[in-house]
């Protein structure tokens, strides 16, 4: 059977929950609970183990988990990153001072693992956000694909899937792409070109 394993991380409050929710709503697990540290600065709940839902493709069947933003949870990824087919990390597009923090997740993962993350960009809806030309190099030392997701919506959510298999394809034991064609609003950005040092005459 063909089953892919998903993780879905970011920074606290960049949608995770929301996206795993949102793809599934009736079969969905979350951890849920009443935040009591700084997170309660920005949202009333946060996630305090993990997300999870079942999306049956036309030629299989991805599991998603989402994990918890705070870092007193981080022990956790490690377990999650090990045994994943597929990232994305979440960034929200309206809180830079969050690009450091998602760039330490980034870090965190690209140094345990093999797989290209896939950057979904999150609250482009809301007022002040960052495009995806200007998020990338803030949070990403190397070029990476970046696709502007609203977790609120199931055709983006979806269209975001299509982007995380379309490039973990090239590791799978099938290359195929489970069924799930991106659609049209597809933005694949990769960082400029590294410029070279001119050389001394
Ligand atoms: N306007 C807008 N709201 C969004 C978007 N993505 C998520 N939200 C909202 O942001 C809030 C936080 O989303 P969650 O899904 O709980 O965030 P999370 O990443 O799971 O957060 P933690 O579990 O605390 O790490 C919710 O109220 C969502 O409805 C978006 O793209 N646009
Ligand atoms: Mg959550």
């Amino acid at each position: 059977m063909n089953i892919k394993r998903l993780l879905v991380a970011g920074t606290v409050g960049a949608g995770k929950s929301t996206f795993v929710r949102t793809i599934d709503a009736i079969g969905t697990i979350d951890t849920e609970e009443i935040a009591t540290d700084e997170t309660a600065a920005l949202k009333l709940t946060t996630t305090v183990a993990i997300d999870f839902c079942r999306v049956a493709l036309p030629t299989g069947t991805v599991h998603v988990y989402g994990a918890p933003g705070q870092a007193r949870f981080q022990f956790m990824w490690d377990i999650l990153i090990a045994r994943s087919h597929l990232l994305l990390v979440l960034v929200a597009a309206h809180r830079p001072a969050e690009f450091d923090r998602s760039r330490q997740i980034l870090n965190f993962m690209q140094t345990r693992s093999p797989l290209v993350p896939v950057i979904g960009l999150t609250h482009t809806d809301c007022p002040d956000a960052l495009t995806a030309a200007t998020v990338l190099p803030a949070i990403a030392a190397t070029p990476l694909p970046i696709v502007t997701v609203n977790p609120l919506d199931r055709t983006s959510v979806l269209n975001a899937l299509a982007i995380v298999i379309q490039a973990g394809r090239d590791r799978f034991d099938s290359p195929d792409n489970m069924g799930l064609q991106p659609t049209a609003d597809t933005v694949r950005l990769t960082l400029p070109e590294a410029r070279h040092p001119t050389p001394h005459p």
